[in-house]
Parts: structure tokens; sequence; C-alpha cells
């Protein structure tokens, strides 16, 4: 399989696609799907991933195939993780490790295990140089006798796992780059500590009522859902656009006093206005939380408060690719002033504060910051 991805630089933006002459992305992606008698659509009961990426390569005749053959890497490891998920009451896999990672917290059984799962399967990939993950406190260079090759992987092998034993839904967040520095040395800090607008492509896999992957290599947003009789991600969303405003409001409120002013006043005033018809919903998983703003609009927000003064979640491996995947499909990504796509990391574990979801909801929190202050 062969998967290309466009050049530095050259990135298809849907955005730009729109004000093309002759259409949108939408009706340029359908006639490129299209069937070659000019008849239905792609089926999406028989599309598979790899049939999708397989079309989305013809766009690009100079693609050399290492970024499908990791993208393929990275599907294979989530379906032995939504494997391990799913059985999860079944099999002595619930509960702690008795260890806790870099960020001081327990590590759970099924933490470890997908940190491993991912890093086995794409250690000896050949795509990676060098991968970062929320599991290890340092970077994760590959070794020889493994061949190396241009592409770097940050991750969050399982988030949301305080959750993973009440059978709540639970994710694997990515993002890769392609590496800085030239492609036959040691890899640099300089290759992992990029900004998320450099991202190649974004993606997480959302273990839930059913299994869902969802990424973007900067050419729209797309959902496969995994389709466990055989062991296939089928297309299931394509195109996916977040809604331009929403009525969810997704935060854990008992953080309330904690916050500043600005964001404080933002949350009260979403809630007050009855022309809103504002709702609260909050799983307390990012990835799940995440889905659900990308799907029906609205806002998810963790902004730095009192007990996190810099902001809890992570800016490589969580809030950067889901700002990345929020800004293709038409929303945004932000730290309550700019946007977290701008952000350079200086340290792998760095965190932030992270306001995400629909493009106007978003704006208006930015606003709110500006207006009433961001002191703790
Ligand atoms: P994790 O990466 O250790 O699982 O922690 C991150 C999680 C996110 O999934 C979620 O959005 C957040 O922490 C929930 O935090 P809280 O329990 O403070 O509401
Ligand atoms: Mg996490």
């Amino acid at each position: 399989m062969d998967v290309i991805i466009p050049p530095p630089g050259e990135v298809i933006n849907k955005r730009l696609i729109d004000t093309l002459p002759g259409g949108k992305i939408g009706t340029v992606q359908r006639a490129l799907f299209a069937a070659p008698q000019g008849g239905s659509m792609v089926d999406k009961s028989t599309s598979n991933l790899e049939h999708f990426i397989i079309r989305q390569q013809r766009l690009h005749p100079e693609a050399t195939g290492e970024f499908s053959s990791l993208f393929s890497n990275i599907t294979f490891a989530s379906k032995i993780i939504s494997r391990e998920v799913s059985k999860a009451g079944l099999v002595e896999i619930l509960g702690m490790t008795g260890k806790t990672n870099v960020q001081g917290e327990a590590v759970q059984k099924l933490d470890a295990f997908a940190q491993e799962t991912i890093v086995k399967i794409m250690m000896r990939g050949g795509t990676l140089c060098v991968m970062a993950s929320e599991e290890q406190e340092t970077v994760i260079p590959v070794p020889e006798p493994y061949t190396r090759g241009k592409y770097v992987l940050v991750f969050d092998p399982l988030d949301g796992s305080s959750n993973i034993d009440a059978n709540v839904s639970i994710g694997t967040l990515f993002g890769i780059y392609r590496r800085k520095t030239i492609s036959t040395g040691e890899c640099t800090p300089s290759d992992v500590l990029q900004p998320a607008k450099s991202l190649v492509a974004a993606g997480y896999i959302v273990y839930g009522s059913s299994t869902m992957l969802v990424y973007t290599t900067g050419q729209g947003v797309h959902g496969f859902t995994l389709d466990p009789s055989v062991g296939e991600f089928l297309l299931s969303h394509e195109e996916i656009e977040i809604p331009k405003r929403g009525s969810i409001y997704s935060c854990n409120e008992a953080n309330f006093p904690l916050w500043s002013e600005g964001v404080r006043r933002y949350v009260a005033d979403f809630k007050a206005k009855p022309e809103r018809q504002a709702k609260s919903r909050y799983i307390g998983s990012l990835v799940a939380d995440f889905h659900r703003t990308l799907l029906y609009g609205g806002i998810f927000l963790y902004p730095r408060d009192k007990r996190y003064p810099t902001g809890k979640l992570r800016l490589l491996y969580e809030a950067g690719p889901l700002s990345f995947l929020a800004q293709q499909a038409g929303g945004r990504g932000s730290d309550g002033v700019k946007p977290i796509v701008d952000i350079v990391p200086d340290k792998v574990h760095q965190r932030t504060s992270l306001f995400i979801g629909s493009e106007e909801d978003v704006l208006e929190a930015e606003d709110y910051i500006k207006r009433f202050g961001d002191s703790l």
C-alpha cells in the first residue's frame, strides 16, 4: 500500500480548495472517489481504510509508500489495543500495575499494554526515527539494527485511563511529523518539539460503543468504524465538518472556583443565555469528549487553574494533534489566547490550557479571557 503525503508547504487545505473556482473539496473528492463508470459514490460498507488511503495517494504520484506503511502499522496496533480493551473485564488486565508514570499518575495495566504494543509495532516498522509518548519520560529513539525512517510519532497510548475500570470510552491519540534533521543520523530534540501546524497527520482511535479511527492528513477529516467481524476499519464518516457554533459545553465544572475570572464568566454566560439552550456533557476522557464535540459542535475546555497553573493536558500528543484535527474540520483549538497549532513545545510533556471545538465558541472564550483576564 502506498500513501502519499504532500511535501511540506503543499498540504492541501480544504478551506483553500473551497475558494477555488469549480468547487469544494467535497466535490473534488467525490469526483476522485466516484466509480469509474460515473456510477455511485464509494459504498461505505465496503470502503475500508486501505482503499480510502490508496484513493488519496492517487493525488500524489511521487509517494514512496513510507507514510502509508507507518499508518497501516498504527491501525494494526490500534486493532490489538481495541481487542484487549473489549475483553478487559474478562481477563486479568483491569487495575493498576503498581507503578506511576512520568506525570506521577498510577499506571493501569491497559496503559502499559497499549504503550508496549505501539512501541513494539512501530519500532520495527522502518518508518520512524523517534517516538515520544505520554507514558515515557524521555523520547524513544529507534535504535540499530532497526531501520530508521523519516517520520516522528508522538502519542498518548491510552488516554482517559481513569475511566478504564468503569467501562467508559477511552482512546489513543497520535500525531506524525516529518523529521527536520538529515534522515540518516540520530534524531535531535528539534525533530520532536515541533508545533502542531507542522503535523503531516494526526488522529485518534476511540474505544467506545464501537471502535472508531478519525484522522486527517491535511485533506479533511475522515472517520472509520472498526467492523470486528472482518477486522477492518470501514468508512463511516467522510469529510467531517464541525458546526460553527454549538450548544454543548464540556468541562470539569468542579474546577470552577479554581479558574480565572475570564473562564468563570465565559462558562457562566454560556449557560445563562436562553437562546443557546446550553447542555453540559463531560466524560473525563479527552478523546471521547473531543469526538462528541467534533460531531455535535460546542466547546471542550480544560483551562489552567490553581491546581494546574500551566494547564493539565499535554501539548505535544494531546492538545496539538486534536487542534490540528479541529482546524481541518473547520473548528479551532486555542490556549485561550492563541491557536494551539502555533505553539512550539519546549519540552515533551509540556502542559497547556485547551479550548477546542466550534470556531465561534472558541473565539468567544478567547474574547472573555481578553476582556476579564486569566490571572489565577
Ligand atoms: P490521562 O492522559 O492521564 O488519561 O489524563 C488526561 C485526562 C483526559 O482524558 C481528560 O480530559 C482529563 O484528563 C480529565 O481530567 P479531570 O479528571 O481532572 O477532569
Ligand atoms: Mg492522556
